[in-house]
């Protein structure tokens, strides 16, 4: 029996996860949990980075408290988030969270410079104003940047801390928006061109590589080796989804909702970019293939905003509520950028409703299942798109993440899409975080199938399943579909 620490760290908190892998099955553990999101510094969104390496620490102390010898360390997280290195190794400054207001209207001053079809053709990333390469532009002419010798994505960042080594995951290196889609490796000529200095990317290293060792004075039993993993929280999420065949999209389901397939090879081409999809690495030189659809942050920071006002708010009654609101009474596009910024989503919900000539929702339940309705019905379009522009057939949606408790949604989105939802595992990220440095100890062997096998047994799913095509359902979220267009 080996055990491997996982770090997870998502946008809504962070966790270390404890997993005994035998061979034939892994079992989780959790050892640590600490919140995490956006802290408002002097008017800038920042992360509170040492918080959570802090956590981190606490985490693997305990996973060395119960496991006795750690096998492995694994790092992960959410992406396109870096903080900045000067020429000693400090950090220059806190990294800057992803939902600050200082890229707008930065896309538009990159594409003139690098037209948005080429950069689209070179990196298969999607336009999200938060794009790595978006808030490095942001930040030139600031004296931290002009200090910095390397950056280093969050999960890279904390890498170093526990190493010592400086080196950019390639999963996670791929939503920076500087990094080659085909070749995976850094397009340097990209980065020039926008005058990024391009020697502040460090080497790249794929998942199941040794980083390093933990260093002594973190306190651990013996020499834990770091590996790195997809270090890119969705590409740690898509190795854990438990599919047994090909023909399957995933919705990672958390903070966001990244919906899309698993493909061997890029899709760039102009209808791609059109639709926004992404192609992000995956493990084994997979491709992620996706869009961002706004997720759950979407509730979370409803449900914030009516507990600051005072309101009772609790989850699982909000979502008992929504269960007996009638479907699809009002629906919004959840994708807009007005949702991106922390803030009123109640209200922000109200006004697009108005905006789009429909009802707003009024009580409570009603903004949750608008919410709820809005995001199975941005599944649908998600799903059905990617499988045309890819050209692959799907007949499984496996959601995985914090939204497998959700019931409702998940009956939603098989509602929506006309396809059987597998929901499970919660802890998706931290699963394939596991399995890949099982591998790459050597405890496990294989490809992702032979991974997905093994992170599958002993998981508990459950299956929703849908109304006919073409029956009176189908015809509801095709209606309101054509509605939102
Ligand atoms: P992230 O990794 O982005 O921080 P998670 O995968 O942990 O996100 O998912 C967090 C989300 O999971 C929450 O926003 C919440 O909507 C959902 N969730 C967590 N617990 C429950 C629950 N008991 N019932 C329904 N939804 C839940
Ligand atoms: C999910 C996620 C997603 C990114 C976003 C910034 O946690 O990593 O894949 O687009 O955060």
């Amino acid at each position: 029996m080996s055990a491997f620490a996982a770090v997870d760290l998502g946008a809504s908190s962070g966790r270390v996860i404890v997993g005994t892998v035998d061979g034939a099955r892994v079992a989780l553990h959790e050892v640590n949990r600490f919140p995490n999101g956006p802290v408002a510094v002097a008017g800038a969104l920042h992360w509170d980075v040492l918080g959570l390496y802090r956590g981190v620490l606490d985490g693997l102390r305990a996973a060395g408290r119960e496991a006795g010898v750690l096998s492995g360390v694994g790092i992960d997280s959410w992406a396109v988030d870096y903080g900045l290195l000067d020429g000693d190794g400090a950090l220059v400054g806190n990294p800057v969270h992803y939902r600050d207001g200082r890229t707008d209207g930065v896309p538009e001053k990159v594409f003139a410079t690098i037209p948005a079809a080429e950069l689209y053709a070179r990196t298969g990333l999607q336009v999200q104003p938060f794009n790595t390469v978006f808030q490095l532009v942001a930040a030139q002419g600031t004296a931290a940047l002009a200090a910095a010798r390397t950056a280093l994505l969050v999960p890279d960042l904390l890498g170093y801390w526990l190493t010592g080594a400086r080196v950019a995951e390639v999963t996670n290196a791929s939503t920076t928006g500087l990094l080659d889609a085909t070749t995976r490796t850094w397009a340097t000529d990209l980065a020039e061109r926008l005058g990024i200095d391009s020697s502040m990317l460090p080497p790249l290293l794929d998942p199941g590589a040794l980083l390093g060792h933990v260093r002594a004075d973190v306190g651990l039993h013996g020499s834990v080796p770091v590996w790195t993993v997809g270090s890119h929280d969705t590409a740690s999420a898509v190795v854990a989804v438990p599919a047994t065949g090909d023909d399957f999209a995933y919705i990672s389901c958390g903070t966001w909702s990244l919906v899309g397939l698993e493909l061997d090879r890029p899709v760039l081409t102009e209808a791609s970019r059109a639709a926004n999809f992404t192609n992000e690495a995956g493990v084994d030189g997979t491709v992620r293939y996706l869009r961002n659809v706004m997720g759950l942050w979407v509730l979370q920071e409803s449900i914030r905003t009516w507990n600051d006002a005072g309101l009772p708010a609790d989850l699982p009654d909000l979502l008992a509520a929504a269960a007996r609101v009638p479907a699809l009474t009002t629906v919004v596009d959840l994708d807009g950028p007005t949702f991106l910024p922390p803030g009123d989503m109640p209200a922000r919900i109200a006004a697009e409703a108005v905006r789009t000539g429909q009802t707003p929702p009024q009580s409570q339940a009603e903004t949750v299942r608008c919410i709820l309705d809005s995001l199975a019905l941005a599944y649908r379009r998600a799903v059905r798109q990617a499988s045309a522009l890819a050209g692959k057939d799907v007949r499984v949606v496996h959601v995985v993440g914090g939204g497998v408790r959700n019931e409702l949604l998940c009956q939603l989105t098989a509602d929506a899409t006309g396809l059987t939802v597998v929901a499970g595992p919660v802890e998706g990220a931290a699963l394939g975080n596991v399995l890949v440095q099982a591998r790459a100890a050597g405890v496990l062997t294989g490809g992702l199938a032979d991974l997905r096998a093994v992170g599958a047994r002993g998981l508990e799913l459950r299956r929703y399943e849908h109304g006919a095509t073409g029956g009176p359902a189908d015809r509801q979220w095709a209606a309101a579909e054509q509605r939102l267009r």
